[in-house]
């Protein structure tokens, strides 16, 4: 008895059945290939941001203020390694190998989020990095549970588990740095004003500049758009700054009457510049990169040949 193949038309007439339907796309389902593409592009950029991320909290462990703080900032750190794997895992399931995508994020072909290129300079800072970074990564993350692809979905729920915890772990540092010395204040006031606008930018352009959004909403791999999530963040973060004694730096903030926000705007050229690489810390990022992956060749090699030896 011969099967006859299924045309493409019925393919793609299935897939998007299951689309509609809430149904998750699994790895060995027939896809579009510019829903695999889009996948590949946003699943791999998530991934090398979770890892890039460790560095601006990590020149901070050897210098956090108590033997508690210390082992609380580790502990995290390890945890955004961790997300990396889940989501590096999560990407390879669309046949792309990890040194592949290693190798895109050194010639600059794959991006990480822009928030990694600015310094970590005090100990306020990596109050601010958990509390609005993580904050605004959970946020995105809530969102991106309801995924369409399958695998990326399961990270997402594991890992937003562990981005709470995160977020409290920054707002405690602030909150504490409140209750201290004017200086101590000062100092938690002087982070928020440079990571504020950092922050929003993570959402990425407006919806109306975002060129991947109408394909991703299609495909429900975002389920919210840039500008939406953006509201989301500051509608919950002002109420927290405010209630520890901060003041969020926009000078065009307003209330409206639904108890949102409206915000000032936000500098784009700062966002592009950084995204094309020439941010505060771009080239630092990436070199340690480099220098810490050659530097682990050796321990990738003994894993490969003992992983072969088992065969
Ligand atoms: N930075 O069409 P659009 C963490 C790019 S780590 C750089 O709106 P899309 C943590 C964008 O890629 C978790 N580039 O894109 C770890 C596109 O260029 P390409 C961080 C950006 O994909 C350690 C172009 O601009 N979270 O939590 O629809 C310590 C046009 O944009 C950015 C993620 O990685 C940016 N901020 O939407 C602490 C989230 N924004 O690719 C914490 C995963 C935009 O066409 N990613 N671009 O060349 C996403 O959710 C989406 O990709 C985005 C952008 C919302 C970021």
């Amino acid at each position: 008895m011969s099967t006859i193949a299924p045309s493409k038309e019925q393919l793609l007439a299935e897939f998007e059945s299951k689309i509609a339907a809430e149904m998750k796309i699994e790895p060995r389902d027939w896809m579009p290939d510019e829903y695999r593409q889009h996948l590949v592009r946003q699943i791999s950029q998530h991934a090398h941001s979770e890892v890039i991320g460790m560095q601006p909290e990590g020149n901070w462990i050897t210098r956090a203020p108590s033997l508690r703080s210390k082992k609380i900032l580790l502990a995290k750190i390890q945890d955004e390694g961790g997300h990396g794997l889940y989501l590096y895992s999560a990407a390879e399931t669309l046949g792309i190998s990890r040194e592949q995508f290693i190798q895109w994020l050194h010639v600059g072909k794959a991006k990480y989020s822009s928030v990694f290129n600015y310094p970590a300079l005090n100990w306020a800072d990596i109050g601010a990095i958990g509390w609005l970074v993580d904050g605004a990564a959970i946020t995105n993350q809530v969102s991106l549970q309801r995924t369409s692809y399958g695998p990326y979905s399961r990270a997402m729920v594991k890992i937003c588990k562990e981005e709470s915890f995160h977020q409290r772990q920054g707002y405690e540092i602030m909150w504490k740095m409140m209750e201290g010395t004017k200086d101590q204040q000062q100092m938690a006031q002087d982070a928020l004003n440079r990571w504020w606008w950092p922050a929003l930018m993570m959402f990425g352009p407006h919806d109306n500049e975002s060129a991947n959004t109408s394909n991703a909403m299609k495909w429900k791999i975002k389920r919210e758009s840039n500008d939406q999530l953006r509201e989301k963040f500051i509608n919950k973060t002002i109420p927290q700054a405010e209630l520890i004694g901060l003041k969020v730096p926009d000078a065009n903030l307003q209330l409206l009457d639904d108890e949102t926000y409206k915000h000032g705007d936000i500098d784009w050229n700062e966002f592009w510049e950084v995204v094309k690489g020439n941010g505060p810390c771009n080239q630092q990022r990436l070199e340690h990169h480099k220098r810490a992956h050659d530097n682990g060749a050796w321990v990738r090699e003994t894993a490969y040949v003992a992983g072969l030896n088992q065969k």
